[in-house]
């Protein structure tokens, strides 16, 4: 079944994209086995993380973009990592009437998630969405995350273009900003630029980047002011998209984000199945909680070689497979 969405989906079929995609989100059976096809097709799209505050205008941000982006003859798959988001019907009409302008467009691709389940859980499931759309033929993907937690930072961690998006009035927001995203923004975006106070919220934004100095050959990551509603300086976003896009080629460091981010993808893999044996095996009832007595209650073993009885246990009885 899983083969026959497969060949679906390289051949174009957007309800297989679809049901692939709730099968690596929700890790059904045959996630694994999807996931093993996909991986010989992934690697080609760029990956573009949208992250800032509660209302901000990220999605209405996606939306214009993604616009401006077709309009250079470019493919876009949207991923809304927020429950609350437009994309999954919590907006206002207007914002409603502009998300299906882009529904009907063969070009892109919209998929919410939910932001349920473990830190670790929502990153890699995103990933496997975004491999998804990567293999799909999709040339962009947009990735939109709410606030600054560590969530974000790990889906902004495998982004290949960060986005902060902020507005004006936001002070809080910002210095939230500053506390987890700031050095890993790309592009920062001051939207709502049609409101009074965003040229001070982009000089102070401006001001805390200057704190973090940069090499000559570094990226200066700019400051873009948008009003996402019109389409202002969305434009001008696109076209910071791009140029960081080709600054990462042209610095082999899209390469290097691509290595780093699959080999932190399979520790969290191996993290994962050893967590699990190691559990099965340390239970109540299970087969090793002789050893677990005399490590909690008799103390006549210490962690370190308990942990090494456990390591020795699992290669020697090949309980990892
Ligand atoms: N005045 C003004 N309003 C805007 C602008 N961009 C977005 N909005 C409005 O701000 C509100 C929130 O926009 P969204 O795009 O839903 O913001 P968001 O950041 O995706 O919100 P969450 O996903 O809920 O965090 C909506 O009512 C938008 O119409 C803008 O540039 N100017
Ligand atoms: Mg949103």
């Amino acid at each position: 079944m899983v083969e026959e969405l497969f060949r679906k989906l390289m051949s174009g079929d957007r309800r297989a994209a679809a049901r692939l995609i709730s099968l690596v989100e929700n890790d059904e059976p045959g996630a694994v086995e999807a996931i093993r096809m996909l991986h010989r097709h992934t690697g080609r799209a760029h990956v573009v993380g949208i992250t800032g505050p509660p209302g901000a205008g990220k999605s209405t941000l996606v939306t214009a973009l993604t616009r401006e982006l077709r309009s250079r003859d470019l493919t876009v798959g949207i991923v809304a990592v927020d429950p609350t988001s437009p994309f999954t019907g919590g907006a206002l009409l207007g914002d409603r009437v502009r998300m299906q302008e882009l529904a009907t467009d063969k070009g892109v691709f919209i998929r919410s998630m939910g932001s349920r389940g473990s830190l670790g859980g929502v990153a890699r499931a995103t990933n496997d969405v975004v491999n998804v759309l990567d293999a799909f033929g999709k040339d962009m993907v947009l990735v939109e995350t709410v606030g600054a937690g560590q969530v974000e930072v790990d889906i902004v961690r495998l982004a290949h273009t960060s986005v902060v998006v902020t507005m004006p009035g936001a002070g809080d927001e910002i210095q939230a900003i500053k506390a987890g995203i700031l050095e890993i923004g790309d592009i920062f975006v001051v939207n709502k630029a049609d409101r009074e106070e965003s040229a001070r919220t982009a000089l102070e934004l401006s001001l805390m980047l200057e704190l973090s100095p940069r090499g000559p050959e570094e990226w200066c990551p700019p400051i873009i002011k948008t009003v996402a509603v019109s389409g202002e300086g969305v434009g001008e976003l696109a076209e910071a998209v791009l140029r960081h896009q080709d600054y990462l080629r042209e610095h082999g460091l899209r390469e290097r984000k691509e290595k780093e981010r699959l080999t932190a993808e399979m520790l969290e893999i191996i993290n994962q199945k050893v967590s699990v044996a190691v559990r099965r095996l340390i239970r109540e009832g299970g087969p090793l909680q002789d050893l677990m007595h005399k490590v909690l209650e008799t103390r006549e073993i210490d962690p370190h070689t308990g942990a090494d009885l456990i390591m020795q246990r699992l290669l020697e009885n090949g309980e990892l497979r």
